[in-house]
């Protein structure tokens, strides 16, 4: 084996505290709180700009990012808090970056959506990840790394042709990449069924890309179903896309919402977290409510402190970064 590109102090997906439920409601409930309070800041007008909240897909993430091992990639898009947050641990340097502060993520320069940490990277640009992923897999194949690269895309996204462009390469030439294609059934204001003729599962196969397709929004049936999916993509080295049929219960940015209320209030039944809190025992969940809430009020205290970018140093390449945030 090679070198394994910016490796990062990964190990941390091995370290469950407690039982597995037990970490993915801590996970599932740092995604929702910190959304939650982000969105609040923005209504306070504290923040500026935009942002896109994953309220109610937070089980994509946590039940498929709690597979991936030390050196494997991560690629998202614009929607890429809770992937972030699963990936890295790290609210308080999201939090300062959204909030465009010179100790974020990557010094207040990429905002909400263009995130570079250790081995994860996302991108605003529908699609524009998609190829990225492809050729950071054939870089990981080349260096014999043995790491996989795990994309996230929206089923909007499917509408945007480079996507097809590297499902061709990414088979052709054997890209040992998984494809999560987080179907909310909305692409902003349009509804799937306007925005996609055929079958997203069809669709891959048609590029000899296995796939296949869960509906879900409960991580306990998320979480085992990536199990052998992410196995497979690192032991025959080939590309897999499996689609997550799930729901986006806020709206498209902060505060656009073109649905159905009797459409979002239905899908409100299946919110991941009501879901797997009732599995615990409620000391234990209000424990894990407690310990996230404090842990969000230290971050979001010394985010809002952090300083800002220094003006003049804004158009200067971005060095090589290892942010100290709260630790
Ligand atoms: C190339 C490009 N076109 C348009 C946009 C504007 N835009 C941002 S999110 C979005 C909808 C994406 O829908 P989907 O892929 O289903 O992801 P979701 O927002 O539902 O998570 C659009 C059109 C963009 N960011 N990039
Ligand atoms: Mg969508």
């Amino acid at each position: 084996m090679g070198e394994v590109r910016r490796p990062g102090p990964r190990e941390r997906f091995k370290e469950a505290s407690g039982t597995h439920r037990e970490k993915f409601y801590r996970q599932m409930r740092l995604i929702r709180d910190f959304e939650e309070r982000l969105l609040a800041l923005f209504e306070d007008g504290v923040l500026t700009g935009t942002t896109h909240a994953c309220i109610g897909q937070e089980a994509d993430a946590v039940g498929v990012i709690n597979h991936l091992r030390a050196g494997d990639v991560v690629f998202s898009n614009h929607r890429c808090h809770g992937h972030f947050l699963v990936y890295g641990d790290r609210p308080d340097l999201l939090a300062a970056e959204i909030m465009g502060r010179a100790t974020g993520l990557v010094g207040g320069r990429g905002g909400s959506q263009h995130i570079c940490y250790e081995n994860f990277f996302s991108n605003g640009i529908q699609g524009g990840i998609v190829p990225v992923s492809v050729g950071m897999a054939m870089a990981e194949e080349f260096h014999d790394t043995g790491a996989i690269i795990c994309v996230f895309l929206g089923d909007g996204t499917l509408g945007e042709g480079v996507v097809y462009e590297a499902l061709n390469m990414a088979s052709l030439w054997s890209a040992p990449v998984l494809f999560v294609v987080e179907d909310n059934r909305w692409a902003q204001s349009t509804p799937v069924e306007k925005e996609l003729a055929g079958d997203m599962v069809a669709r891959a196969k048609s590029f000899a890309i296995s796939a296949g397709e869960i509906e879900s929004t409960d991580v306990e049936a998320i979480y085992p179903h990536f199990e052998t999916l992410v196995e497979q993509v690192r032991s025959t080295r080939r590309p897999h896309l499996e689609v997550i049929h799930t729901y986006r219960l806020c709206h498209h940015s902060k505060s656009d919402d073109m649905r159905p209320r009797e459409e979002v209030e239905a899908r409100k039944e299946g919110d991941p977290l009501p879901l797997l809190r009732g599995r615990l025992e409620p000391s234990t969940a209000e424990k894990i409510d407690e310990e996230v809430a404090e842990r969000l009020e230290k971050t979001f205290g010394w985010a809002l402190e952090q300083p800002v970018p220094d003006p003049e140093t804004l158009i200067e390449p971005l060095k090589e970064r290892s942010p100290e945030g709260l630790r």
